[in-house]
Formats: C-alpha cells, sequence, structure tokens
C-alpha cells in the first residue's frame, strides 16, 4: 500500500493532544528574567519623555529601558522585505519607539524583573509624558487634506503606489454592453493563534544567542535579526519549538523579540517575553483593512471582458515584514476563475494610527476573491443570470491558461468543482425551499451564495518574487538521510505550526523508500539542526518543500540503486524499484531493500570505487510556478428579516488541491480555513474609536466563533494534478479562508434579494442586516 493518498493518523497527536507539547511558555532557563513591554495607551502622540528610574528601583526589577537606551543596538530598526514600488516610503520603524508613539500599543520602554507579576507592576511606574495628538485610523481619512500626518517623509500618509495593467481597458469599458461598479470594504481583522507570541533568549559568554520564539521562520528570522542587531548568522540560533497557530501573524520580525536579544545581551541573563491576549490584540499584526472599487466590463449576456480595481489598504502605523506586498499577492486574482481580456488594477497603501497590517491566512487573495465574487453576482442581478449561470458562461476552461493578469494557471476543471457542489447541496431543493418561504411571507428567509474560487499559493518562483521586488526567494531546501538501521531522518526547511508537517512529509518519504511512516523522524524549526529554509506561509510546504523532499528522496533512490547493483553484481539499469526493493529484472527473488543498502552504506565495507559512504542527500527546489487551487464554495444561510440574526445553515466545500498526500488533514486545513473566512463574513471586526484607542481589545469583545457558531461541513474533492511538479499537488492552507468569505455574504444578499438590498458591510451582524433590511424598504 502507498503511504501517499492515505488518511495517516497525525504523528504529533499523541504529544501535542495530551498536553505534553512544549511551547515558549513551558521553557524556563537558569537564571531567567521576565520582560513586559511599557505601550502607548495614545494612537498618535509626542513622546516628550520616558522616565524609567522609579521602575528600575521597584522590588524585583532587573533593568528596564527606554528606547533611547537601546538604540544603539537596532540602528536601522525593524525591516520590511518588500519595498514594493520605487514611490515607497521605507519609514523608520524602532523596537522602542523614541520620538512619538503612532498606534495605541506601540512600545515605548520595557522593563525587566525577577518574575513576570514584578514586571508589570513595575511597568507601572514608568512615567511617560506623552503630548496627545491628533490620530487617523480610517483609511480615506487619511490620506484625506489635512490629515494627521504620521511620518515625516510618507507625505500625505501615502506608503505607496502599485499597478498592474495589462490589454487596453479604456476600450473595453468604453465598449462594455453592460458594467457594474462596487464598493467593499474588507474589515480590519485580529489573527488570534490559539498561543500568543512568546520569546526567549539566551546568550552564552561566547557571545553566541539563541532565542526560543513562537515563530512560523526561524530562517528568516536568524536572518533578520541580523540585519536588525549586527550579529553575525552563524551566532543566533533561532528555535521555533511547538508553535500553537500563526495564520501568517507569526511570520513578522516583531519587536519583543529584538527587544529579548538586546536585553539578554545587555544582562547576561536568559530573558523572557510572554505575550497576554490584550497584547496579542494590539501588537500582533492585523489583517485585511482594505477598501476595494471594482468595476466590471461585460456583453450584455454578461459575459466578462475587463476588470478594473483601485485598492486603497492601510498598512498601519509601520511597515512590517512584508505589509506593503500583502496587496500584491491578490492582485492577479481580480478576474477570479474567468477568462477576460482587460485587466487594470490600481494599489495605494496608506499610514493610519492602528496596528500594523500584514499577511493573514490567504493575504490578498480572500480580498481579491471576495471583490470579484461579490461583483460577478452583481453582474448576474444586472443581466438577470442566475449566479451559476453567470459563472459558467465566464469560467476559463482550457489549461494551463494564461490569464489577463499576466500569470499561468497550470491545471484546473472549474465546471466539474461547480457540477459536484450543486449535486450536494442540492441546489434545485433550495431554490425550491426558499420560494416557498418567500411565497409565504415568512419572517425566516434563506438565500445561497456561490464562491467560485481561484488562488495562487506555493510561494513562491524567486525570479517572480525578485521581478516583484520581494527580499528573498522563493526556493525549498529539504535533507534526508537514511540511518544505518533503515529510519530515516528529514531535516525540513519548512516547520508546522498546525499544520501536520511531520506527517505528511513522512508519508512522502515512506512512499519513496518503502519504510512505514512510523520510521521517518522529521527535525524541523532549529537553525542548528536545519540551516536553511524558506519557512511557512503562503501554503508553500508542500508544493515546495514537499516536493524538494520527493526529489531528495528521488536522489536516495539513485544512489541505493549503484549500491545495490554492485553488491548483487548487476547493472544498475537491470534492476526494478518498487517501494524501497530493487529486484533483479527477470530474477524477483534477488533483491535488497532500502534498509539493507542503509547499512550497507553506512558500513561502507563494499562500495563501488570512489562513492561517499551514507546514504543521504539534500535537494533545493525553486518552483517553476505558483501552484492554482481551486473549487466551489457554497453557504446557505437563514436570515430572520425581524431581527436580523444571521445563521450559517450548512456550508459545501468542494476544493481542487491537485493530488492529496493525506486527506484528512487536507480535510482539516479546509474546516479551519472555512471557520475564518465565515468568521469574516458573520463575526469577526477589529474596531478603533475616534481616539484609535481599540475597543476590540479582548476576545470578550472580538468574536472568534468556536465550533457551536458553526454547522458541520460537507466537503469533497476534485482532482487535476498540478502538472508543475512530480507530486502533482497544490497547497490547501489557505484555500477555506480564501472561497469562503464571499459565499456567505452572497447567500445573505441572496436571502435579502426581494427586500430589496444589494450591498452590506461585512460582518454581516444582526445590526447591519436589520438596517440593510430598512434602507431596502425605504
Ligand atoms: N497537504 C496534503 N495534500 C495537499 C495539500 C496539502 O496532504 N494536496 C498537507 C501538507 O502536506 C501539510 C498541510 O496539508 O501537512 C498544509 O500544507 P500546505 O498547503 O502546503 O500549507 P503549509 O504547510 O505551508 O501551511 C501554511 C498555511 C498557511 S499560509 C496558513 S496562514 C495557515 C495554514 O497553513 N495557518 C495555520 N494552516 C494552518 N493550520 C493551523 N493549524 N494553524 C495555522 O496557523
Amino acid at each position: 500500500m502507498t503511504a501517499i493518498g492515505q488518511a495517516v493518523p497525525r504523528k504529533e497527536d499523541a504529544r501535542l493532544l495530551s498536553g505534553q507539547g512544549s511551547y515558549v511558555d513551558n521553557l524556563t532557563a537558569t537564571g531567567m528574567v521576565h520582560a513586559v513591554i511599557v505601550r502607548s495607551p495614545y494612537a498618535h502622540a509626542a513622546l516628550k519623555s520616558v522616565d524609567v528610574s522609579k521602575a528600575r528601583e521597584a522590588s524585583g526589577v532587573v533593568a528596564a529601558f527606554t528606547g533611547a537606551d537601546l538604540a544603539e543596538a537596532w540602528p536601522g530598526g525593524l525591516p520590511c522585505f518588500w519595498p514594493v514600488s520605487d514611490d515607497i516610503a521605507m519609514v523608520k520603524h524602532l523596537p522602542l519607539a523614541t520620538d512619538k508613539a503612532r498606534f495605541a500599543g506601540d512600545g515605548v520602554a520595557v522593563v525587566i524583573a525577577e518574575t513576570r507579576a514584578a514586571a508589570k507592576d513595575a511597568a507601572e511606574l514608568v512615567e511617560v509624558e506623552y503630548e496627545p495628538m491628533p490620530a487617523v485610523t480610517d483609511i480615506e481619512a487619511a490620506i484625506a487634506d489635512g490629515a494627521p500626518q504620521l511620518h515625516d517623509d510618507a507625505p500625505g500618509n501615502k506608503a505607496f503606489t502599485w499597478a498592474l495593467v495589462t490589454g487596453d481597458p479604456d476600450k473595453v469599458f468604453a465598449d462594455a454592453a453592460v458594467t457594474v461598479k462596487e464598493r467593499y470594504r474588507q474589515q480590519r481583522l485580529i489573527p488570534s493563534a490559539m498561543e500568543p507570541r512568546g520569546a526567549l533568549c539566551e546568550v552564552n559568554a561566547a557571545g553566541d544567542v539563541t532565542i526560543t520564539t513562537s515563530t512560523q521562520g526561524p530562517h528568516i528570522m536568524r536572518t533578520a535579526y541580523t540585519l536588525v542587531l549586527g550579529i553575525p548568522e552563524a551566532k543566533i540560533r533561532v528555535i521555533a519549538p511547538d508553535v500553537g497557530g500563526g495564520f501568517g501573524s507569526k511570520l513578522d520580525v516583531y519587536a519583543e523579540d529584538v527587544i529579548v536579544i538586546a536585553a539578554a545581551q545587555k544582562l547576561g541573563r536568559p530573558v523572557k517575553w510572554i505575550e497576554e491576549r490584550s497584547e496579542a490584540n494590539l501588537a500582533t499584526i492585523h489583517g485585511r483593512d482594505v477598501i476595494q472599487e471594482i468595476e466590471l466590463a461585460a456583453t450584455e449576456e454578461g459575459k466578462i471582458t475587463g476588470v478594473r480595481v483601485r485598492l486603497k489598504a492601510a498598512m498601519g502605523a509601520y511597515l512590517q515584514a512584508v505589509t506593503p506586498g500583502v496587496p500584491l499577492l491578490g492582485a492577479w486574482l481580480y478576474a477570479g476563475c474567468y477568462d477576460v481580456e482587460a485587466y487594470d488594477f490600481h494599489c495605494t497603501g496608506v499610514f493610519t494610527n492602528t496596528t500594523p497590517t500584514d499577511a493573514y491566512r490567504g493575504a490578498g487573495r480572500p480580498e481579491a476573491t471576495y471583490a470579484i465574487e461579490r461583483a460577478i453576482d452583481a453582474l448576474a442581478r444586472k443581466v438577470g443570470k442566475d449566479p451559476v449561470e453567470i459563472r459558467r458562461l465566464n469560467f476559463i476552461d482550457s489549461f494551463p491558461a494564461d490569464i489577463a493578469s499576466g500569470l499561468q494557471i497550470d491545471s484546473g476543471d472549474y465546471h466539474a468543482a461547480l457540477d459536484k457542489g450543486l449535486e450536494l447541496v442540492d441546489y434545485d431543493a433550495v431554490r425550491t425551499e426558499q420560494a416557498t418561504r418567500r411565497e409565504g411571507g415568512d419572517a425566516k428567509q434563506i438565500g445561497i451564495g456561490f464562491s467560485t474560487y481561484v488562488e495562487m499559493c506555493g510561494l513562491a518562483p524567486s525570479r517572480i518574487l525578485g521581478a516583484l521586488r520581494y527580499g528573498a526567494g522563493g526556493w525549498e531546501s529539504i535533507s534526508i538521510r537514511v540511518l544505518p538501521t533503515g529510519t530515516v531522518q528529514v531535516m525540513s526547511g519548512t516547520t508546522p505550526h498546525g499544520q501536520g508537517h511531520a506527517t505528511t512529509f513522512s508519508q512522502i518519504v515512506a512512499d519513496r523508500l518503502g519504510v512505514d511512516v512510523a520510521d521517518v523522524e522529521f527535525l524541523s524549526g532549529d537553525t542548528a539542526v536545519v540551516p536553511t529554509g524558506m519557512d511557512t506561509y503562503g501554503s508553500r510546504s508542500l508544493p515546495v518543500g514537499g516536493v524538494a523532499l520527493f526529489h531528495a528522496s528521488e536522489k536516495v533512490v539513485a544512489k541505493a540503486r549503484d549500491i545495490a547493483a554492485h553488491q548483487l553484481e548487476v547493472s544498475p539499469d537491470d534492476l526494478d524499484y518498487k517501494t524501497g526493493r530493487f529486484s533483479v529484472k527477470g530474477s524477483p527473488d534477488k533483491g535488497m531493500h532500502v534498509k539493507e543498502i542503509a547499512f550497507a552504506a553506512w558500513a561502507a565495507h563494499n562500495l563501488p570505487d570512489g562513492m561517499e559512504p551514507g546514504l543521504e542527500a539534500s535537494f533545493v527546489y525553486d518552483p517553476p510556478n505558483f501552484s492554482w487551487p481551486a473549487g466551489c464554495h457554497i453557504a446557505v444561510v437563514e436570515v430572520d428579516t425581524e431581527t436580523g440574526d444571521t445563521r450559517l445553515d450548512r456550508y459545501v466545500a468542494v476544493d481542487d488541491v491537485g493530488n492529496v498526500i493525506n486527506p484528512m488533514i487536507v480535510d482539516g486545513q479546509v474546516h479551519g480555513g472555512i471557520a475564518q473566512g465565515v468568521a469574516q463574513a458573520l463575526w469577526e471586526e477589529a474596531v478603533y474609536d475616534e481616539n484609535g484607542t481599540l475597543i476590540t481589545g479582548s476576545l470578550l469583545n472580538y468574536l472568534v466563533p468556536s465550533a457551536a457558531e458553526l454547522p458541520s461541513f460537507d466537503l469533497d474533492r476534485t482532482v487535476t494534478p498540478s502538472p508543475t511538479n512530480p507530486l502533482g499537488v497544490k497547497g490547501v492552507g489557505e484555500t477555506g479562508t480564501i472561497a469562503s468569505t464571499p459565499a456567505v455574504v452572497n447567500a445573505v444578499l441572496d436571502a435579502l434579494a426581494p427586500l430589496g438590498v444589494t450591498d452590506i458591510d461585512m460582518p454581516t451582524t444582526p445590526e447591519r442586516v436589520w438596517r440593510a433590511i430598512e434602507e431596502g424598504r425605504a
């Protein structure tokens, strides 16, 4: 039985589910002290003075530092790796502010004490003289005349402009029989990983720095810490222990990590910082916060010919690691899975007095998918077509497909996914039930909404990243070593934070080398064990790292073939290979298993002349293209038209992620993704008051759904293997989040259609639904 494609139970679960995980806050070190950050309560305020002298004298306090005290440690401040355009304002971002605070939560001092409680108490004694300034949290207000200015070197709060234009959009729009123009607001979201961030830094007498941090990117962090703090890369070890979720938010180079390193260097003692939940809401990056204008040009029947998009994207107060690049990750997808001639995308990045934004699950692609999937429904209404019919009319249906925005989709079958979705949801029955309720004038109306999405993941071909000015490559590196007894070590550059890599990567090796999944040891997340890698984001681990693993396995098989041929005294070409065993062609009983070959390679008693002992190989894989998952998501909602209360009744998802390594893990990824996308549609929203204070500062007022709020999902798949990699796989980590949000909002609007409602902002809270109904009736 081949290991690939099996629902192998997750190897990591016995340990994690029995509470034996080891997260940063479980760790301790001899002589360890605790850091607490003093944060600005003001969204915008000049720092007249920061006085830590009283805090320094408090009981249990070891040290207290202002930004000025540590300024020499980080001369250039925190990095942004994605200067997307010539006009970008690469504003300085210091780990501890010295001139002014630019968002509520900006750090201004750090207090370090023997216990966390003592540090927290002493933090209250830090005296900061703030001169509050007017703050601006709204994107359009920030670029209006007379708005408060965040940075001297970003006039008008403009961070950058960026455009992608193909074909002749002006002509296409001038010639269009029909156009629709819509405006959407992507609300601000808080990533809310189960484990908040945390870091523990130890520095030994030789100046070697070991930082254990809750990160998705230990390798990127090591390079970043070198760039920020000037410590040679060879003297920094970064360990990502068990990491309790990230959703993109743990990919950043955060102030607190840099602060604990600088403090540990100064004090010669291990320093730990653990984020509280309310701090996580304030100081870990936020997602989305974009205003979208989308215009479609179409024929009378509704065949789309052109797409025009104008985006205004909030950066927040500073540029974090890839903040300006997030809109670009969606820039190619505003025509969705539809065949169009002309494309016109413009984006403006805007600074506001808010927590910096950055990549949050889907990063740019949920925004694009939301805009096109809502706009195509608007077009369907205008030309009088059913949402299913209009999608079919516009689907790209020949692959590989060169799309209007300039890239190439590897493979797909969009009709097949839609067909399956319609069957699963029983479309006709839902429409019949809807008609009955509408005719009966029921208070509770139902709506059905579609999202036929395509996304680009598996980040990314390095030369495309280079063309887009991203600061790093998109390759992935992996090594495998077959130990003398035949167990296999995998040293992976990508590191999991909930995705089950230990299991799926073991399946890939087990399949190629004919060993048990249990015989594979998966190592990752420690730069001393795995020195190179590009880490985990953009649903890349399988389509980039997993493919590197496949190629490394092939190298091992090739070497094993040479050893087997030598020992069996035949030519390598005279050997057949099947799941771990070489056999002599025509004499199947005569053969050797990879396990025996591993021992022979280790003992090295009888190897071909000049061959290196050992059975191991490395591979660095740079993908030739993104991978392009697609599918059809369908939501059925029930809306109480008297109260505005909306309930998600049913959810059908048919995804195509190419070949699947582990269907259970893939389903789990889709489940989590859908939950997050539905949450954006129905519940989650980060809200600031007019002074820039975050009102949704805790989980009491920021509604992250639990299983109880969600129905059981009906999942299915279609499979069009990716032709660009030998495993035929595409990523799955973000598909659910990318697809689900517009399906739900389209369903809400479908339910309200007879009441004259054609637009609603997210989240579609009962109040918003009720108001939309009132306005529709007016
Ligand atoms: N897989 C598979 N067959 C496929 C595709 C994937 O078996 N055709 C498996 C992979 O081998 C891997 C998992 O599914 O075990 C996810 O793979 P992939 O799509 O490559 O995504 P990554 O591992 O690179 O994970 C990143 C992705 C992103 S970008 C976010 S955000 C996200 C996500 O994963 N954050 C998560 N899923 C998350 N899941 C958890 N529990 N926590 C998070 O923070």
